[in-house]
């Protein structure tokens, strides 16, 4: 079987993070409003590519991910699979006759008590009935059923088949950014926020040399779990619901990111992980550590609420950031990679990261100093002082006991760190108030990554080009 002119021999699937064997996969023509396939166009596609589909049915073109066209999704990081020291990483097929190999993912009945058993449609795979019996839908054998809940639909539950728009499977160059905190860091707070500044600054974005064009449907998604849209309408202002982690890695949104800086646009798509770092202390969702390596930046999300000690007193943390377990893990894998291959390893990783104190807004009620410095300023846009702020929240954290949170800047090659706030204030009841509500400096960080990744011009922060993000294959 052929494959579509246009894309690559295979595709990485956001959503399951699996390999795609695009000359398997059928490519498909939905309806926005009711998400039916309409059309088969995968015959065409083969031969022309996109160019062969009538122009208004190219955006609501997809490739259809389902268990038939996965390949081992270990590999799905374009990583080392295979030299990782994962003991639980159960292979079965693959014996090399064509047969998709495919690679035991699920089974994580890791739960969080705390928590509602809510999440959305797009977030990963997970144990329906509590038993640990491998992944019903991802199984070569493809004999078991996923068993179906009774009453309500599970909205963790990731629909089979799910379907990825052609067009993000066309672009090569990918920018795969990880948010890693503990549950109720503030990550996701913090990243609606994010891709919403996203959306609204074009004008300001533009003068950098970047545009910025979320995937349709999958904004619709996005707003769609935890009921992003009500905390980011105006009149509404309600929270984020809380959602069942069972891997300590889910896709959240992607842009296509067009560059221009660097004289001829380049475009591409840039990907919102979230990673709840205290999974990975639970031996079963460690399943999916593998994911985490092949991330071309990190953001580091520290929650400001965990320092505690507001009178003058010397400070330490409520609870630990989870930090350390990811870095090392990250780096243990560096070596593993550079033994295996030969090579000298780098001092650092050769990846950029960013530390973000979230919440930042709960400093500022307590009058400090080194937060209002910066939190109160509307300078997302005024790159050339990010160094400043950087060495400003290095030494808060050195001097407040919170240490443990510089541990990304003595491991990545380059990191710089940022006081900012979703939501400006508390919440109260499951609502923020009004008046008080704004995103502050929410798209510094990531403004700083564009940077450093070379999507922005790394001179804007008076910095280099962190190399280490992965090549377009
Ligand atoms: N004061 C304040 N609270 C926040 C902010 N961002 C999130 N929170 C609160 O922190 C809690 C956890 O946030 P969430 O984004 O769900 O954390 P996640 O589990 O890391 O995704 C929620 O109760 C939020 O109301 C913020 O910027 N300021
Ligand atoms: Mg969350
Ligand atoms: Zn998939």
């Amino acid at each position: 079987m052929s494959r579509p002119v246009d894309l690559p021999p295979t595709v990485d699937c956001p959503y399951c993070l699996a390999r795609i064997d695009t000359s398997r996969a059928r490519s498909v023509i939905r309806d926005i409003a009711t998400q039916e396939v309409k059309g088969d166009v995968t015959d065409v596609v083969r031969q022309h590519g996109l160019i062969g589909v009538a122009p208004y049915n190219r955006g609501n073109t997809y490739l259809e991910c389902t268990r038939r066209v996965r390949l081992d999704p270990t590999s799905a990081t374009g990583y080392g699979a295979g030299l990782l020291d994962e003991p639980t990483t159960v292979v079965v097929g693959g014996s090399g006759d064509g047969e998709p190999t495919t690679a035991f993912t699920g089974g994580i009945d890791f739960d969080d008590p705390d928590d509602e058993p809510t999440g959305s449609p797009l977030s990963l795979d997970d144990d329906v009935d509590g038993e640990d019996d491998g992944d019903g839908w991802e199984s070569s054998t493809g004999t078991q059923p996923r068993p179906v809940l009774p009453t309500q639909t599970d909205e963790n539950e990731l629909p089979d088949p799910h379907y990825l728009p052609y067009e993000y499977c066309q672009i090569r160059r990918t920018l795969n950014i990880g948010l890693i905190g503990t549950t109720r860091s503030g990550k996701s707070h913090l990243l609606a926020a994010m891709l919403y500044r996203l959306r609204e600054e074009e004008r300001r974005l533009a003068r950098l040399g970047v545009h910025v064009e979320p995937f349709a449907e999958m904004w619709e998604h996005y707003m769609q779990r935890e009921d992003i849209a009500g905390f980011l309408a105006p009149d509404r202002r309600t929270a984020l619901r809380r959602t069942n982690r069972t891997d300590p890695v889910e896709f959240r949104m992607a842009y296509t990111v067009t560059s221009t800086w660097n004289g001829e646009p380049t475009d591409c798509v840039v990907s919102f992980f979230d990673v709840a770092g205290e999974l990975f202390l639970d031996a079963k969702a460690r399943r999916r550590l593998q994911f985490i390596y092949g991330l071309d930046a990190y953001i580091f999300v520290a929650d400001s609420q965990a320092l505690y000690g507001w009178d003058g007193k010397r400070r330490g943390l409520l609870h630990r950031s989870g930090f350390d377990e990811v870095i090392n893990q990250i780096l243990q894998n560096e070596r593993h990679m550079a033994h295996a291959t030969k090579q000298r390893r780098e001092t650092f990783l050769p990846k950029p990261a960013v530390v973000v104190l979230a919440k930042a807004d709960l400093l500022l009620a307590q009058n400090e100093y080194w937060t209002s410095r910066w939190l109160e300023r509307d300078d997302d846009f005024e790159l050339e002082t990010v160094d400043e702020e950087s060495e400003d929240v290095y030494v808060y954290c050195a001097t407040n006991g919170a240490r443990e949170w510089l541990k990304p800047v003595s491991a990545f090659e380059d990191a710089t760190l940022h006081f900012t706030s979703a939501t400006g204030c508390e919440e109260r009841d499951g609502h923020y108030n009004k008046r008080k509500f704004r995103h502050m400096r929410v798209l510094r960080p990531l403004l700083a990554l564009f940077a450093m990744t070379g999507i922005i011009d790394p001179k804007t922060i008076n910095h280099a080009y962190v190399p280490g993000v992965r090549d377009p294959r």
